[in-house]
């Protein structure tokens, strides 16, 4: 397989002026008639070499003159030919096969409808192409059924015409704006049209479509409504207003991704389209939000200026991220959607950048590129977009978006140029900044009080960066790391500091220090996680105690209380739970219980507070983990915690007040501190014989999804027997609806208990189960393997070899969804000695099976280099 490599990147010598493509549709013979206008770009080029994969070649011609086969050559992967003149029309049939197409990449067929998935390289299993995203052409696309039951014929652009032609229906789609291919779609199908039209500030009218599967119209509504949400917010945030007649959006149960942000078409996987009270949790009610956002932020940032090469896709995904999260941040709340974001990098990227697939926000070096669709391009990317929001200030980060589109408009451009923009509209030298592009890993700064001088008068703090190597890169350099920093006084009062810089502490070289003018000094630092690292400081547990009770951040004691949190969990784990940690433990848990209770915590945070940190987030800085002794640690600190408050928590749990279901920033606060109470209480000794009758009673009555997934959370983690029992009712209620059942679907793969592989057997055999639809598996296995702890970490292996058999099967079906899910597996070195063996022999295992896909093959040799 071939590494492909950042630096080499060339211009193409050929450009592709306009594309005329025509496709008579069919399930399995669609034929596709591409007529491309070529023009050389470099006068020395002589030979056009096209993308091209699993596509059966019918004819080329050039300039009207259909070419003998010794006139071009072809392989499994492109076809070439020899150009001499400087402009060519260029024709190419070619028939493919839709319905057998499983991988969901290029041109399916599933439940009737046709669709496409192009990014980012599935245009070549369409036709010949330069697919490429630095070859911008203008579309023109006729689509012909003859099936009656395809009544859209949907692509990019605006609608020319429609028409009928004896038994074949013909739509004209023309999209005036020149786009690479991997932003082309097509979609037929018969829907329910949800519409509405959109007034821009400039005053012009776009029609708004959501194309749902038939009898769900009601469900689209909060789509729609997000929609217009995200077109008034780009254009009161940054100016930028929508460019075309009609903005679609098309659901479907099939697909790999989330959404496609296809020009004027987006292609959306249908559990981010539909929602009601009924069927959809606040959590699906934020996602919905904030994705229809997203792809509609790429109109700007990633269609009008795309990416020169795919080493560059941070440029548009990382500022994308960036701009959905500032969106939702306005829409809901800046605290709840920070710890999530925050929650994102801890548990999942810092995971990724410690593994053997660590690689730089715009990556160097790549085999599949479906396999840099990752955490640390998308997350990380944007933590870094925040970073220079944070530096240049709202205003200078506006400025210099808008010198941004003033030169790159229209372009395919790379990372460099969005920070030359950014610099040059500021005035700011941003080349130490840049490393933040090209180093991989997390850095740490640890942080040490060196003492105190001038009498015991004033405290100095020492921060020092190490940035340790990582597999991809073995020497590493200081980056530019601003730290947001406080530091509160006995009383609880922030003490100001003159030298930091905006707030901010910036470390960047080895060592920074900071000399504070008091003492007996309480730091609170990377407020706001105001740079996407890990920062270590040995905190006392009254320290973290005095943030929680005095920072004037929530976000601060929020990140405190993990921290007290951690310290208990990591003391147990590494104490081996001997009785004078318990008591230890009981007594940290017990003042941190009496600040809870004290009511000096706003309710925004709350919720967040009485939630024990997850695996991931826990085991930070450990080595060489014991999966089952370090989850009994958790636990065990769940456990004392519940204890402590259990009676209480009943006691709140009252204060709840049902009322209808709305999704607003207030009832979504109150469900889950609802929620979070509940589950204290039903673990508690004390409570929970009272709380699961509540839980019952609360099921029963609950008139929207979200109450209801919550007692099943509640359940799932406190007590089985009513699990099994919640379980049973929610499946004989929904087994019709394949959107609901995955959360069915993913609460089993996630239970604890001892037969989790035989249940698992049994709900692969479940009629809403099917292994083509990507939804489905990363419910069921995807949940089991990144979520449930003791039934992946089983002792003799057994958990990871279910995982390793179904991925070798997977990745016949659909090798993208495999590789996503393969992640836990790739991280065995971070295990103890007899987990990291059971893990690599399954790694091998796949590695060495027959007709690996590219996708799992660069992960595994990657993994057991
Ligand atoms: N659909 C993916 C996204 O929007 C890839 N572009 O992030
Ligand atoms: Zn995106």
């Amino acid at each position: 397989h071939l590494i492909k490599r950042r630096l080499d990147y060339q211009q193409p010598d050929f450009s592709i002026r306009s594309t005329f493509l025509t496709f008579d549709l069919s399930p399995s013979k669609t034929v596709v008639t591409s007529c491309l206008h070529i023009k050389k770009e470099n006068i020395n080029a002589t030979q056009l070499k096209l993308d091209g994969e699993n596509l059966l070649l019918l004819s080329v011609s050039v300039n009207g003159r259909s070419l003998g086969e010794y006139e071009y050559q072809f392989d499994e992967y492109s076809l070439s030919l020899n150009i001499d003149e400087e402009n060519v029309e260029l024709e190419i049939t070619t028939q493919i096969d839709p319905q057998s197409n499983t991988s969901l990449e290029g041109l399916y067929y599933t439940q009737s409808t046709y669709c496409t998935q192009c990014e980012a390289e599935g245009f070549r299993k369409i036709s010949y192409y330069l697919d490429r995203p630095d070859v911008l052409s203008v579309f023109t696309v006729t689509i012909r059924s003859k099936c009656e039951t395809d009544k859209f014929l949907l692509s990019n652009g605006n609608l020319v015409k429609r028409y009928q032609d004896g038994d074949t229906a013909i739509a004209v789609w023309h999209d005036p704006h020149p786009k690479p291919s991997y932003l082309f779609a097509l979609v037929a199908g018969d829907f329910d049209l949800l519409t509405d039209s959109y007034s821009t500030l400039s005053g012009r009218q776009i029609n708004l479509e959501l194309y749902l599967e038939k009898g769900r119209l009601k469900q689209g509504q909060h789509a729609l409504d997000s929609l217009k949400k995200a077109m008034r917010w780009d254009e009161e945030t940054y100016g930028l207003e929508y460019d075309l007649a009609v903005y679609m959006v098309v659901a479907v149960d099939f697909f790999n991704m989330g959404a496609m942000e296809n020009k004027g078409l987006n292609v959306f996987n249908s559990k981010f389209v539909l929602a009601d009270p009924q069927t959809a949790t606040d959590e699906d009610y934020f996602n919905i939000e904030s994705i229809i956002a997203h792809e509609y932020f790429h109109n700007w940032t990633g269609n009008r200026v795309t990416c020169r090469d795919w080493f560059q896709l941070s440029l548009k995904e990382g500022l994308t991220v960036f701009r959905d999260q500032q969106f939702s941040a306005d829409m809901s709340s800046y605290l709840s959607t920070r710890i999530a974001q925050v929650k994102v990098i801890r548990e999942h990227q810092f995971v990724e950048d410690a593994g053997p697939m660590s690689h730089p926000i715009r990556p160097d070096e790549v085999m599949e590129m479906n396999n840099f669709y990752t955490v640390t391009v998308y997350d990380k990317g944007a933590e870094v977009i925040r970073m220079l929001h944070t530096l240049l200030t709202k205003e200078g980060f506006r400025k210099g978006m808008d010198l941004y589109f003033a030169r790159h408009d229209g372009q395919a451009v790379t990372c460099d140029d969005f920070v030359d923009a950014m610099a040059s509209a500021n005035n700011v030298d941003l080349r130490h900044f840049q490393l933040w592009y090209s180093q991989s890993g997390t850095p740490l700064i640890k942080v040490r009080k060196v003492g105190s001088e001038n009498k015991g008068k004033s405290t100095t703090f020492e921060f020092t960066q190490i940035n340790a190597a990582t597999p991809d890169q073995a020497n590493k350099k200081p980056l530019f790391v601003p730290i947001s920093t406080k530091f509160l006084d006995e009383s609880g009062q922030e003490i100001k500091v003159s030298s930091l810089n905006n707030g901010n502490i910036i470390v960047d070289r080895d060592k920074v220090s900071v000399t504070v003018e008091s003492e007996n000094v309480t730091p609170v630092l990377l407020d706001n996680f105001s740079a996407p690292i890990i920062v270590e400081y040995d905190y006392a547990i009254d320290e973290l105690l005095h943030i929680i009770q005095y920072a004037d951040s929530s976000y601060a004691k929020w990140d405190a209380s993990q921290g007290l949190f951690i310290k208990c969990i990591q003391t147990c784990y590494l104490e081996d739970f001997d009785s004078l940690t318990q008591r230890e433990t009981k007594a940290v848990l017990a003042k941190y219980a009496n600040v809870l209770k004290s009511n000096s915590i706003e309710s925004d945070v709350l919720a967040q507070l009485l939630s024990v940190p997850s695996f991931e987030a826990a085991r930070v800085g450990l080595e060489s983990i014991d999966p089952i002794r370090f989850d009994a640690a958790i636990q065990a600190v769940q456990q004392a915690f519940a204890d402590e408050l259990g009676e209480y928590a009943l006691l709140r749990c009252q204060d709840f007040i049902q009322s209808e279901y709305e999704y607003s920033t207030e009832q979504v606060n109150a469900r889950a501190i609802y929620a979070a109470w509940l589950k204290l209480a039903s673990l508690s000794e004390q409570g929970k014989n009272a709380a699961l009758v509540t839980l019952r009673k609360r099921y029963a009555n609950a008139d929207n999804m979200s109450d209801k997934l919550n007692c099943l959370k509640v359940a799932q983690a406190t007590n089985i027997a009513v699990f099994d029992e919640l379980m049973l009712k929610f499946e004989s209620e929904y087994t019709h609806d394949a959107v609901i059942m995955d959360k069915w679907f993913s609460l089993h793969a996630t239970a604890r208990r001892s037969d989790i592989l035989s249940r698992l057997d049994l709900l692969k055999a479940h009629s809403q189960f099917n292994q083509r639809n990507p939804n489905k598996v990363r419910a069921l296995l995807g949940s089991f393997a990144f979520y449930n702890l003791s039934g992946f970490h089983q002792k003799d292996g057994l958990g990871y070899k279910y995982v390793a058999d179904y991925l070798l099967q997977l990745d016949k079906i659909n090798p993208q969804v495999a590789s996503r899910i393969i992640t836990p597996l790739l991280q065995f070195k971070q295990y103890d000695a007899s987990y990291k063996a059971h893990m690599k022999h399954q790694l091998e295992r796949i590695f060495n099976s027959k007709e690996l896909s590219k996708d799992l093959f660069e992960k595994t040799s990657k993994a057991l280099a």
